[in-house]
């Protein structure tokens, strides 16, 4: 069917986010999987419509471009701006492409976003939802949720991507400094004590926390062990708190399903906010990572105890569906793609031994697709030859951002 029948030029507005984690990361996933070229032919195709999208005064990319025609815009809601987390999560995908096909302009136009961004990061490395692609400036709320979320994701698992190497360390330095701003975002409810990632919006803090930021502490864990040992150690408690409070999301409902968002009151701990669940993987993501990290079955425990909450509330006869309310059971009538790439993936993987898709040899990217982490020594075509950075980041001398 891919080969015969999947047809990428159609006069359509993809998401430029949505179809580089779905789709191109799907593909190459694939390919990594079967080793079927038809995979990795089909991703650049997709990967080379979407690739226009880069083409803007900062290289920070517009989010919406036409599939056919290659003309791309950002959404009229943002005010013409781009969103943080579509314009800051594609590089595993169009990285992973360069190294398979030896073509270096995929990762040319990520990263040259991300040294955008990195020009005007923040000293808290916390970074507004909206940022104008003609100079690369932001604004408004700072959330580890929608719309911000993955950007964050990927400063650390391109460095992983990358073998951890000193050519990628500019991303462990830029994901390290958003992690000290997360930290300066944590509060803690009353009277149960769970520990909260706030919203900001210039100086105010929100206690407010979505579903969405739940994928959180599984990054945490990722990348806890990148650190030294006393603050390795804070890092992966500061993952095992959250990991609490997300179950707890999920404990606190009539359903047992999480709502979208939370809201936390002093006296009440959390009450649901938004009160629909489409089916998100975000809190089973960061069990899978818990699990694997820790070795602690309770999250094999948590993680059973959601999946049957999705079986008893969200099962119909052809699929499954998500709810509109989580306390009245009431169901929509859609079954999001990520239910499958993501949500049932991670729990399948959670009751798997570690050597199914071991954390060393694969980095998932945000839809849960797994990438082969290539030997950057033994990158296809060489990609470590044929890539010359064109863009420096900031005052580094070394590293890939660097010109080395
Ligand atoms: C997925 O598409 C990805 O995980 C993305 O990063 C944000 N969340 C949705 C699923 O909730």
């Amino acid at each position: 069917w891919v080969a015969n029948t999947l047809d990428f030029n159609k006069t359509y507005d993809a998401s430029v986010f949505e179809t580089t984690i779905r789709v191109v990361g799907g593909l190459l996933s694939t390919y990594d999987l079967s080793g079927d070229n038809i995979f990795l032919e089909k991703a650049r195709d997709i990967a080379d419509r979407l690739l226009p999208a880069w083409d803007t005064p900062s290289g920070i990319p517009y989010n919406i471009i036409n599939l056919a025609r290659g003309n791309a815009h950002n959404p009229g809601w943002t005010g013409g701006d781009s969103i943080l987390a579509d314009s800051g999560t594609e590089q595993l995908e169009f990285i992973a492409l360069s190294q398979r096909t030896g073509d270096p302009k995929y990762q040319e136009k990520v990263e040259k976003a991300i040294v955008a961004l990195n020009k005007t990061f923040p000293a808290d490395g916390l970074v507004p939802i909206y940022v104008n692609p003609n100079d690369g400036t932001a604004y408004g709320t700072i959330t580890f949720g929608a719309m911000g979320d993955s950007f964050y994701e990927y400063l650390l698992k391109a460095w992983i991507q990358g073998n951890k190497t000193s050519s990628v360390k500019p991303y462990r330095d830029m994901w390290e400094t958003s992690m000290k701003g997360l930290v300066s975002l944590i509060r803690r409810s009353s009277p149960s004590s769970f520990a909260y990632i706030c919203e900001k919006t210039r100086e105010t803090l929100t206690d407010k926390m979505d579903e969405l930021a739940c994928f959180a502490p599984g990054m945490l864990a990722l990348g806890s062990s990148g650190y030294g040992k006393v603050e390795a150690k804070k890092i992966l408690s500061l993952a095992e708190e959250l990991a609490w409070t997300c179950y707890n999301f999920y404990q606190s409902t009539h359903t047992k399903l999480a709502g979208e968002n939370y809201l936390f009151n002093p006296g009440r701990d959390m009450s649901v906010g938004t009160t629909w669940n489409i089916l998100r993987p975000e809190t089973v993501e960061s069990l899978f990572y818990l699990w694997r990290l820790t070795g602690n079955v309770t999250y094999q425990e948590w993680g059973w105890n959601i999946f049957q909450a999705f079986e008893k509330n969200c099962r119909i006869e052809s699929g499954y569906v998500g709810l509109t309310d989580v306390n009245l059971a009431l169901k929509d009538n859609k079954m999001q793609t990520f239910f499958l790439a993501e949500t049932l993936k991670y729990l399948y993987l959670l009751f798997s031994p570690p050597t199914v898709i071991p954390l060393d040899e694969w980095v998932f990217n945000t839809e849960a697709h797994p990438l082969r982490i290539v030997n950057r020594n033994d990158d296809i075509a060489g990609s470590e030859r044929q890539h010359k950075p064109t863009v420096g980041l900031q005052s580094r001398k070394t590293g890939r951002f660097g010109g080395n």
